[in-house]
């Protein structure tokens, strides 16, 4: 395998087994989708610097098990008219026939935004390499009651009973957002409906929305069109003004072409959020390959644009991460796809190992910098928790007033990641129980702010609160380490706090990993498994370079 490396040589942020092109700027993934056997990710690329650009296009790469990739040319690049000042983001359906058909946002001579379709030149290329624009472009403009540059990112379509195939699209009116739908009886004609089908006051844009159902009684994903008694619809935005993906679950009412959700959004930390860190713009897509549906999202730095010149690129994709409804109904579960696992290697196991208060345990014997890691804590005095009532309390805030090393009575305990010998860098991911009315709650913080020595860096300390089951007594927490991105999924995956770090001293061979528990309380490692995480491959056709 030959090493194409187009960037700075001294690279110690570069991940290993995160999705990232070989060089410049990346952002939104675009257009997710499985097709005869092969998946495909497309993504918002400046192929030209590693800022974002004027001139974006749609980068293109293929994978057989979405974890190792092949980057292909430009899928689609500024040419036309109607997309000469950029192609923005947008997503992918499967029309009848099995024809894969795209739709995606162009930034036109008059930097208005219009939609887009493109479609394969050749079906019978597995890559699907080159796309063409169909010639009845734009096939959407800015309708009445829509700004022309706030008009974008077309979702993937589905189909109704009456056979028409419905879209939604982001938009901005003033200081509302609202996502609006369109129809089509071809794909190519498209009639807007005059009521939006999501608005919400005050928020701006509703960026990159994905709409789809999940089952009430199962993991299994379902086909964007699916609709019956037996599912719950899901509606994504990604507003821009807050930078963060927020979902509503609620009811799809077709005849009326409306979604009502089950909570408003309030802006405040209650809202339901795929991710409590850094992940934006994220879309989701039906893989009928192993019938589940697989969500992407993008992780941008945390550094300057300063660095990411130095470095010659920024921005990385999320591990895929399964999707579907928590038994409660009430909430999403995300998890990372299993074949993430493959890449396991060298295994460390850790079980029935008390932490009294102050313990620090080194995870010693894998490569920290590059890591799975899965634990699971007992909390044996989960009934000694000291009392919060969580209404008003923005988990962040208390995440970022008390550090990991302020003693509670249950928690702080968790990981240091990418921690130095010394600790002076560390990354907490870690939790604190609480006795709330009638229930137990746990609070769960990723502390970036001893992260780096370096004083350059975005060091926000994310959190958030989650139920726990007073039955079980104990707590999971996953995370995935790769150099310069920590993704955390608590409790099995009911909350996910992803997050970007640069340190200075706790690069490659000195990174650690240590558990620890600075609580007055004993928990328990009831099970501890790390896997030094082997390199994925990403390269060009023809070459393969590692990620
Ligand atoms: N990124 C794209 C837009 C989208 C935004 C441009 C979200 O289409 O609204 O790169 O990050």
């Amino acid at each position: 395998m030959s090493s194409i490396n187009m960037v700075n040589q001294n690279q110690p942020y570069r991940t290993s087994y995160h999705f990232q092109p070989q060089q410049n700027w990346m952002n939104d993934p675009n257009g997710p989708m499985y097709y005869k056997g092969v998946y495909h990710l497309f993504y918002q690329h400046n192929p030209e610097a590693a800022t974002f650009g004027d001139r974006m296009v749609w980068g293109h790469s293929v994978s057989y098990d979405l974890i190792n990739w092949i980057h292909l040319n430009h899928a689609i690049e500024p040419s036309e008219p109607y997309d000469i000042n950029s192609c923005w983001s947008g997503s992918a359906t499967i029309l009848e026939g099995e024809k894969p058909a795209i739709l995606y946002t162009g930034i036109d001579e008059n930097k208005h935004q219009v939609q887009n379709l493109a479609l394969p030149k050749d079906l019978s290329d597995p890559f699907l390499r080159e796309w063409v624009k169909h010639p009845q472009n734009p096939v959407m403009t800015p309708p009445s009651g829509v700004e022309v540059d706030n008009f974008r990112d077309p979702s993937t379509a589905w189909k109704g009973g009456d056979r028409k195939w419905r879209v939604v699209i982001g938009a901005q009116n003033g200081d509302e957002g609202k996502v609006i739908l369109y129809q089509s009886d071809d794909f190519v004609n498209w009639t807007v409906d005059p009521n939006p089908f999501y608005a919400s006051d005050n928020t701006r844009v509703c960026e990159c929305p994905d709409f789809f159902p999940v089952s009430i009684n199962s993991t299994n994903g379902l086909d964007t069109s699916i609709q019956n008694a037996s599912v719950r619809h899901v509606l994504k935005i990604s507003y821009l003004t807050r930078q963060h993906d927020y979902y509503f679950l609620g009811k799809y009412v077709s005849d009326q072409e409306n979604f009502i959700p089950d909570t408003k959004f309030t802006g405040t930390s209650s809202d339901l959020r795929f991710d409590y860190g850094k992940f934006y713009a994220s879309k989701s897509f039906f893989d009928y390959a192993k019938n589940r549906r697989i969500l992407w999202g993008w992780v941008n730095e945390s550094d300057t644009s300063q660095d990411d010149i130095h470095k010659g690129w920024a921005g990385l994709q999320s591990i895929p991460r399964q999707v579907w409804l928590d038994k409660s109904g009430k909430r999403l579960i995300q998890w990372p796809i299993e074949e993430v696992e493959k890449l396991r290697d060298k295994q460390i196991t850790i079980t029935g190992e008390k932490l009294t208060t102050g313990s620090t345990l080194e995870v010693s014997g894998i490569t920290a910098s590059q890591v799975d890691v899965d634990v699971l804590f007992e909390i044996p005095e989960l009934e000694s928790a000291e009392w919060l009532d969580p209404s008003g309390v923005d988990p962040e805030l208390l995440c970022s007033q008390g550090d990991a090393s302020i003693s509670g009575t249950i928690g702080p305990f968790g990981l240091l990641a990418l921690a130095s010998k010394d600790l002076t860098e560390q990354t907490a991911v870690y939790f604190r129980i609480y006795k709330a009315l009638n229930k137990y709650i746990g609070l769960m913080c990723s502390d970036q702010s001893r992260s780096s020595l370096r004083q350059d860096l975005d060091k926000t300390t994310y959190g958030t609160f989650f139920d726990i089951d007073p039955n079980v007594k104990t707590i999971s927490l996953r995370i995935l380490i790769d150099h310069s991105i920590i993704e955390s999924f608590g409790e099995e995956g009911k909350v996910c706090i992803t997050s970007r770090v640069y340190p200075s001293l706790a690069i490659d061979k000195e990174a650690n990993l240590y558990v620890f528990n600075n609580g007055i309380k004993n928990v328990v490692i009831s099970k501890l498994n790390a896997w030094s995480m082997k390199q994925a491959l990403l390269g060009n056709e023809g070459h393969n370079s590692s990620a």
